[in-house]
């Protein structure tokens, strides 16, 4: 085994189980969301449609959002086998809860379709490997157990799955002999008479079925557990287990499984576990599954499914690490939330729409018909809904009931990516329910031009952006900075699109439109060297060198630059601000100082702990941002600085700190670094972020500057300093273009594409099919 601590690749690896506890790695497809930790605790979410569970907690669990830093516990739902000497007693567990002894060799290791642990421990050398089918919500599991000792053992192993609190109205668990397998059952709870019909179609069953024949079961998790707790359980004290069956108690799904093994011998088991509908379902699963070369099959189909989401770049440069995480788990996780839409039916509308804006460099087409499906749900005024009903009858809830008034910002900026990779500008003559595309982004942006206040600002409603600022303009009139560059950006890049498709009329309108706000934000908000974060109600600017907390928000800085509204004065002394200010080991603060009282007229941002979340952490959506911003105004150090921080390790100090496997971008790290040092840096383990879809972006068209216009691919690379060559394949509209950028004594970088130098550095109508090789020569630096 490797000495360091984790290894990364195509496969990311962690050598020890309590390092970093928190640990995790995910698998979905369209129906199942699996956050397995490295102990063997999984968090799982199935959609059915609506958000649902299968495996649960001890107590009814919140569903409203997938959540951050969730505490895990001895119950937590978890997938564990239990390996009993049947000669001497002994007992520990695979991977490592719930017994919690070390094994003398440990490694879990996320695969970008599998997740495993390969362990070995008193002469027993075990394989635990989870894997999903391509769209079906079960997972498949799979045990290897291969005696390395020299003489014949006899083990027991009991895989247990938590099947856990199901439901106050209902719930029993048995073991079937006609289906050869556990089933549990429930009725999920409901009291509206209007539920009564859904919630009888809904999968209500939890399954765990194997591939052979058990030698005895438990379903009881009292019984199972008895005195000794999940940690030493009774039943694992008696030859066989109990065969309980559970009658409104707490189900579980344990098996034994016996294996005499002489040395060198190896014994493979495969399990199904999952929700089911009825028993037809569970009998069509196994036949499905548990069949032979069933699960080969789904991994097949599993593939496929993974390259449907290829990534449109793959790069070699002196860091390996970062090359790993471009190549292999950046583009996983934009396919992810893309195919995935965060595993609720009622996404909200910024974010289905930047998911969306990731999903134009793998599949252009899902984000074609996320921007029509948004279109469709549009209302008469040209507002977008806060949240988009990906189901018929799918509620908007939590959240999407309260105002926020930014939706329709997203639109073009998420337009304008697509319509750069794609160049199919056809898309603005498509008819939505009576009008065409262009007409309704053309209200779409005439609703965020009506939505300015007498200062010629844009009201934040019950928030922008950032969901929580619900206090700030709850009464009608506080307004937003950052919307109000939002709006800026908005209306340029709609003007630009216009242009670019031929309509100078509504260019030109909406080119005129931004002038007054920019004047506005530069007349109102700029404070020495920052931008103001808003107006409240009651005509309170904050976000201002004068506040004690929550002096310095790192959007409306981020958001000048991008919107073109920032001077170049301007521009640098935001910069100095934000490394004074905002700036850690681990990437900049949302804001700073984090907010310690609730501050009234903000609201319920200011109630967030110090340092989580949108108080102060490290918030990666912000922090993309913030790279792009430092991108557009030549920072190429400082932005690839901030992209590379967005990634744990590759120092095992680190990762420890962070807590992270680098095989996903999270939510936040945590910041208020000053008043919180001990947790600064902390990962949220929330792999829900709006992050990666501008974080590929950035990679792909400013640091390797591969970026698409009408007339073909744009190369402006702005590469780190310290790089002297690199390496980058990207697919852009059918074609390979293969680029090799190398620093060479030039005044100026000069493009060379099949042999030939280019006057502008532009690739002209690029053809499918095609494969283009250019060399990039880039100018020395300074740097080391
Ligand atoms: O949710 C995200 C939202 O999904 O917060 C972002 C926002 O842009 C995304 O659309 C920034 O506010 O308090 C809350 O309600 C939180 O704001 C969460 O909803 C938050 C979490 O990060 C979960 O993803």
């Amino acid at each position: 085994m490797s000495e360091r601590l984790v290894t990364t690749g195509a496969r990311c690896e962690l050598a020890s189980p309590t390092a970093m506890p928190q640990a995790s790695a995910f698998l979905w497809n369209p129906r199942l969301l699996l956050q397995v930790n490295c102990r063997g605790f999984v968090t799982a979410q199935h959609l059915q449609p609506g958000p649902a569970k299968y495996s649960h907690a001890p107590n009814l669990e919140a569903r409203s959002f997938m959540q951050p830093e969730q505490p895990l516990y001895a119950h937590h739902p978890g997938r564990f086998v239990y390996l009993r000497d049947e000669d001497d007693g002994t007992l520990f567990s695979a991977p490592y809860e719930p017994v919690r002894r070390r094994p003398d060799a440990f490694r879990f290791s996320a695969g970008v379709a599998d997740v495993r642990w390969d362990l070995e421990h008193a002469g027993l050398r075990l394989r635990w490997q989870v894997e999903l089918p391509p769209d079906d919500a079960v997972e498949l599991w799979t045990l290897v157990l291969e005696n390395i000792a020299t003489r014949t053992r006899r083990w027991s192993a009991f895989p247990y799955f938590t099947i856990g609190y199901m439901s106050w109205m209902n719930q029993s668990a048995a073991f079937r002999p006609d289906l050869d397998g556990i089933v549990a059952r429930s009725v999920t709870p409901y009291q509206k008479l209007a539920d009564y019909e859904r919630v009888l179609a809904l999968k209500d069953r939890t399954v765990l079925l194997s591939d052979t024949p058990p030698a005895s079961w438990e379903t009881v998790a009292a019984a199972f557990e008895g005195e000794g707790g999940l940690h030493d359980p009774d039943a694992l004290r008696e030859p066989t287990l109990g065969g309980g069956a559970a009658a409104y108690e707490s189900p579980v799904a344990v098996l034994q499984h016996r294996v005499d093994l002489p040395p060198g011998e190896r014994r493979r088991f495969r399990f199904l576990f999952g929700p089911a509908r009825d028993d037809a379902e569970i009998t069509a699963l196994r036949r499905r599954y548990l069949a032979r070369d069933g699960i080969e099959a789904a991994r097949a189909g599993y593939r496929t499914f993974l390259d449907t989401g290829r990534g449109a770049l793959r790069v070699d440069t002196p860091d390996p690490e970062f090359d790993a995480f471009v190549n292999h788990w950046l583009p996983r996780q934009v396919h992810c939330h893309g195919s995935g839409h965060r595993f609720t039916t009622d996404p909200q509308t910024r974010n289905f729409l930047q998911d969306a804006l990731g999903m134009c460099y793998l599949r252009p087409q899902d984000c074609r018909n996320t921007l029509l499906t948004v279109l469709e749900q549009q209302e008469p005024d040209g507002a977008l809904p806060d949240g988009i009903r990906l189901v018929p009858d799918a509620e908007l809830q939590y959240i999407n009931r309260v105002p926020h008034s930014d939706h329709c910002a997203w639109l073009p900026l998420t337009l304008v990516a697509y319509l750069d990779e794609t160049d199919d500008y056809a898309l603005l003559e498509e008819r939505v329910d009576g009008a065409s595309v262009l007409e309704r982004v053309d209200r779409a942006v005439a609703f965020l031009i009506a939505n300015l206040d007498h200062r010629d600002l844009s009201l934040i409603a019950q928030g922008d952006w950032c969901d929580p600022m619900n206090r700030v303009g709850h009464r009608g009139q506080g307004v937003s900075g950052w919307l109000s560059l939002a709006t800026v950006h908005a209306l340029r890049t709609w003007a630009a699109i216009c242009a670019a498709a031929g309509r100078p009329g509504h260019a030109e309108r909406a080119r005129a439109a931004a002038a007054p706000i920019t004047a506005a934000v530069q007349s109102r908000l700029w404070d020495g060297d920052r931008f103001a974060r808003g107006i409240t109600d009651a005509g309170r600017t904050f976000g201002v060198r004068a506040d004690a907390e929550g002096r310095l928000f790192l959007n409306p800085q981020s958001w000048s630059i991008l919107a073109d509204v920032a001077t170049p004065v301007q521009v640098r002394a935001m910069i100095e601000a934000v490394e004074a200010e905002l700036e850690t080991p681990w990437g900049p603060q949302m804001l700073a100082p984090a907010y310690t009282q609730l501050v009234d007229d903000i609201g319920r941002l200011t109630q967030k702990f110090p340092g989580s979340a949108e108080n102060g952490s490290i918030y990666n959506h912000a922090a993309a941002f913030w790279a792009e911003a430092l991108f557009r105004c030549g920072e190429a150090d400082r932005a690839f600085s901030v992209l590379r921080r967005m990634i744990p390790g590759p120092g095992d100090d680190d990762l420890r700190r962070r807590g992270q496997l680098p095989v996903f971008i999270p939510n936040y790290y945590r910041g208020a670094v000053g008043s919180h040092p001990r947790t600064a840096g902390r990962s949220s383990q929330l792999l829900h972020t709006g992050t990666v879809s501008w974080y590929y972006r950035s990679v792909i068209e400013s640091l390797f500057g591969l970026r698409g216009e009408r007339a073909g691919l744009r190369i402006r690379p702005a590469l780190p300093s310290a790089w002297r060559e690199a390496r980058a394949e990207r697919r852009f509209r059918g074609a390979t273009v293969r680029v090799a950028y190398r620093r060479d004594a030039v005044e100026t970088p000069t493009v060379e594409v099949n042999g030939a130098r280019l006057a502008e550095p532009l690739i002209r109508d690029v053809e499918a099919g095609r494969d283009y090789d250019a060399i990039v020569t880039l100018p020395e630096t300074s740097a080391p």
